[in-house]
Parts: C-alpha cells; sequence; structure tokens
C-alpha cells in the first residue's frame, strides 16, 4: 500500500514529537550540574529523530504498541547522540558545528563532550534494562541486538576503520558504511521486531534487509550532500570529505551513479517490508530519507 504525502508527513511529525517529549522529560530530574547540561544540550539541539523513529515503526509493524517501547526508542537515540558527540571531538573529525549549533567540546570542552557522550550511552543501557512495559525476554533480546548494533562489532568499529580511512574501493565502502551508519539502523529495525517478539527468522531478515538498504543510502545520500548542500541547511560543516581528501561513495562513484545505487537500494528495502508495512509507513520512510535535503 502506497502513503499519501500528507498522511506520511502527520504520521512522521507524531512519532518524532512522540521522542521529543519523552526525551524532554528524561533528564528533567532536578540536576544542575556541568554534566546534566551538557547531555541536554546536544540532545536538545534537534535532530530528525529517525533511529528512535524507525524502533517505534517495527514495534509497531509486529503489533506493540508505540509507548510500550519507548524506552528503546529514546536508548537509540542517546547513543546516536553520544556518537555524534565523540565524532565532532578534535581528535576524531573535529567538527565545530553540529545540529546548527556549536558542537558539545566547543561549549563544554574536551572533557566535558567526553563526559557527556559518555553518560548518555550509559543511560541508554540503564534504560533498557529496567523497560518493564515488555516481557523481560523481549527486552533482553532487544538490548542485546542493539548493543552488538552500536559496539565493538557494529558502529564503533566503522568509526575506527573510518578513521583510518582504511576502505579505499566500493565493496571497501559498502562494508564500512554497514557498520558505521547502518549497524545502529539495524539496531533500530532488528530492535524494535526483537521488542515485539518477533523470532521468526523471515521476519527478521525482512527487517535486516530494510535496514541495511536504508542504512548504506543513507550513508550515500549524506555523501552527496557534503558536496552540494550548504552548512546552514545540514547544520553542520560541509565539503570535509573532500578537504580531508577522504574516500567517499562520491569520490569512487561520481554523484549520478550514487543516485542510481540510492534508488536501487531504496527500491530493495521496499520490497523486503511488503509483507509488513500495511500502512505503507515505512516504505514512504525509505524514500523520504533517499531524497532528504539535511
Ligand atoms: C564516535 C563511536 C563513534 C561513532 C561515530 C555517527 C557517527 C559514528 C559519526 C557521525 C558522522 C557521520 C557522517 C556518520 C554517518 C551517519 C550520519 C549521517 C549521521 C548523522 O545522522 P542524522 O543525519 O543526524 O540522522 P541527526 O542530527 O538528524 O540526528
Amino acid at each position: 500500500m502506497q502513503m499519501l504525502k500528507a498522511d506520511f508527513e502527520n504520521k512522521l511529525n507524531t512519532l518524532s514529537g512522540e521522542v521529543n517529549a519523552a526525551l524532554d522529560r528524561l533528564f528533567r530530574e532536578k540536576c544542575d550540574t556541568a554534566l546534566f547540561d551538557s547531555m541536554r544540550y546536544s540532545l536538545s539541539a534537534g535532530g530528525k529523530r529517525i533511529r528512535p523513529v524507525l524502533l517505534l515503526a517495527f514495534a509497531e509493524a509486529f503489533g506493540l504498541e508505540r509507548e510500550k517501547a519507548m524506552d528503546f526508542a529514546l536508548s537509540l537515540e542517546l547513543i546516536h547522540t553520544y556518537s555524534l558527540i565523540h565524532d565532532d571531538l578534535p581528535c576524531m573529525d573535529d567538527d565545530g558545528l553540529r545540529r546548527g549549533r556549536p558542537s558539545n567540546h566547543v561549549v563544554y570542552g574536551y572533557a566535558g563532550a567526553l563526559l557527556a557522550g559518555d553518560a548518555l550511552l550509559n543511560a541508554a543501557f540503564e534504560l533498557m534494562t529496567s523497560c518493564r512495559t515488555v516481557p523481560a525476554e523481549n527486552a533482553l533480546a532487544a538490548a542485546g541486538y542493539i548493543s552488538s548494533t552500536s559496539g565493538r562489532l557494529g558502529m564503533i568499529l566503522g568509526q575506527s576503520l573510518d578513521l583510518d580511512d582504511a576502505a579505499k574501493t566500493v565493496e571497501e565502502r559498502t562494508e564500512l558504511s554497514l557498520l558505521k551508519t547502518g549497524a545502529i539502523i539495524r539496531g533500530a529495525c532488528v530492535g524494535g521486531a526483537l521488542l515485539a517478539g518477533v523470532r521468526d527468522q523471515e521476519m527478521l531478515s525482512a527487517a535486516e534487509t530494510y535496514a541495511k538498504c536504508l542504512g548504506l543510502a543513507f550513508q550515500m545520500r549524506d555523501d552527496i550532500l557534503d558536496v552540494t548542500s550548504t552548512a546552514e541547511e545540514l547544520g553542520k560543516p560541509i565539503g570535509s570529505d573532500a578537504e580531508e581528501d577522504k574516500t567517499t561513495f562520491v569520490s569512487l562513484l561520481g554523484i549520478e551513479k550514487t543516485e542510481e545505487e540510492i534508488n536501487r537500494l531504496t527500491q530493495t528495502a521496499i520490497n523486503a517490508v511488503a509483507g509488513i508495512d500495511r500502512d505503507g509507513f515505512l516504505s514512504a520512510l525509505v524514500t523520504a530519507l533517499a531524497g532528504r535535503k539535511s
């Protein structure tokens, strides 16, 4: 089923609005420390909230009410935000602008940024392990999966390979992107399914294929935007890949071929979830992200 554009935008706004409201409530406890300020600074700076929205959408597609999946959705945003804070540090990508604001370390210093990232990561695990809205075995399965996708065999490995500029061919760039960008997206999609109690291998594979294609297309679009967009539109510096002479999909394939790959991946993602995507939201989401401007 194809979702109308207005219905898609409505649902996306509803889901990201629910995530934002829950994030606002999360660290509201009275704690006037620099650490809390620093954590709230990066969390409240905006962001598309794609990963929590994906987790909520997959959980819902498999029959779990959204509010029961919210702790896990928030956890993903906490992990994602920590990774952005650390990624911007001078010892990594050394970027001074993120989500349209000075990067965390520009405001809170290197130690403040490092600790805010550490604390966000820990808070994510605290949330997942204290979740009581689903059977413990489902929470455990989802938490285990999300831990592995965000850790040493997933996002962190991808970041490490990228910092070493270790991927020089399209195949290597694909492998790296499936880790650095794709792994946490896989955590969101498959994690949402596991949280809803799905154990059927075919269903989990469908979620995994969708996530891999979306993650790869998302990174390809990121590479294109780095050469075609503006810092105002993206809320982060542009042109940094070329400046650092970094290998990207655009440097390897050119823009036109990269666009073709994005279209191919988007269609594969849509086909993968044909049996799950009752209202068409997952298909509309991967399509919207493939053509995103920020
Ligand atoms: C430091 C362990 C560690 C990992 C860093 C996320 C990441 C890994 C690096 C950020 C740099 C980058 C370009 C990653 C590719 C994925 C990507 C485009 C992240 C930005 O995600 P968006 O666009 O950001 O969803 P918002 O701000 O909308 O949440």
